[in-house]
């Protein structure tokens, strides 16, 4: 049996594993959860991040609007399930303006460490790097330095200080539609200066495991167990159709998580239903939050669908744990 190390969070969203299913992840029945109409304005909502709040949830949305301009919204919920989107984009205040300038904010990670939530996203500076920001209360939000030089994308922070400092996850890229990408872990004693870059993993080049193949990159921040840094993360396959964005797990070292442990080598959750092989982008699925209740192992993960909608699936330490153990590249 492994465990979650954190909090009891009793009331996530929750459904048994349907009889006979052979896979470790397996769909809530009422897919998608957030549809891409949510808000007056939106052409799609998907690759967002949700958080335990207050007593309740809130998040933070990817929703593109009618223009197609890429912007991140908070929102609020009871369950987990039934989400109010604000209306309006979140609007950072800061200390330095060159900062603020907003040319495209888009997949957005939450992180609750110690007493704030962080949020990370993919920001546009010249082209894509990683946009940091806290906030007490989802209402205000005070917007830090980048933490990269373009080009990055994927910056996910893990829930504590490793070591005594800061870290980070991230994936380099380039302007377009990266055909390459490999996950690092980066350190800071200040959320502002970050270094000690290791590599963690890359893409992996053979036939066993090809649904990654192309390029991966972190997904939820890390959920922390007695087995090390659970890491969901997505993995990419290059097709005659276009990428194909599959979902994997891993388990990184608790003290060095640049050292990875197990490797799945069979992907966790791919997109078979309509609404994530059919939307914007097909054949998507991409994870970017996981809810976690230590008393139970219960794991809720929140994952866009084909660039177009909010899916949510469910699984247990248990289950991926063994599944990545058994199933190790
Ligand atoms: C990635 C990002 C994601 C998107 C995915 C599939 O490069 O842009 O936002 O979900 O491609 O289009």
């Amino acid at each position: 049996m492994s465990k979650i190390i954190g909090n009891a969070l009793p009331d996530i969203p929750w459904q048994e594993k349907p009889e006979g299913y052979r896979m470790p992840v397996w769909r809530y029945d009422g897919n998608p959860i957030i549809h891409r109409d949510g808000i007056p304005t939106s052409n799609s909502i998907f690759n967002s991040a949700v958080v335990p709040f207050q007593d309740g949830y809130a998040g933070v949305f990817r929703c593109d609007s009618l223009g197609v301009s890429m912007d991140i919204f908070a929102g609020f919920s009871k369950d987990g399930i039934h989400w109010e989107i604000n209306h309006e984009a979140i609007s950072f205040e800061g200390e330095d303006k060159e900062i603020l300038k907003r040319e495209y904010r888009y997949d957005p990670r939450v992180c609750f460490i110690e007493d704030r939530y962080y949020i990370t996203w993919c920001n546009g500076y010249h082209g894509p790097t990683i946009g940091l920001a806290y906030t007490f209360d989802f209402k205000t939000f005070v917007q830090l330095e980048n933490a990269f030089l373009p080009y990055n994308r994927n910056g996910v922070l893990f829930p504590k200080k490793i070591n005594g400092k800061y870290a980070m996850l991230s994936r380099p890229s380039d302007t377009g539609h990266t055909p390459f990408g490999d996950i690092f872990y980066s350190q800071s004693s200040d959320l502002e200066y970050w270094g000690h870059h290791r590599f963690v993993m890359g893409a992996y080049r053979g036939d066993a495991s090809a649904w990654q193949a192309t390029k991966i990159g972190p997904g939820p921040c890390p959920i922390e167990t007695d087995e090390g840094w659970l890491l969901i993360y997505h993995g990419v396959l290059n097709t005659c159709n276009g990428f194909v964005y599959r979902m994997g797990a891993a388990i990184l070292d608790a003290d060095e998580p640049w050292k990875v442990k197990y490797r799945s080598k069979f992907y966790i959750l791919s997109p078979q239903e309509s609404y994530e092989l059919t939307g914007d982008v097909p054949n998507v699925t991409f994870p970017c939050a996981a809810l976690t209740d230590a008393a139970t192992g219960r794991i809720a993960i929140y994952y866009g669908c084909a660039d177009t909608v909010t899916g949510l699936a469910f699984t247990t330490v248990d289950e991926l744990v063994n599944w990545t153990k058994k199933n190790s590249l």
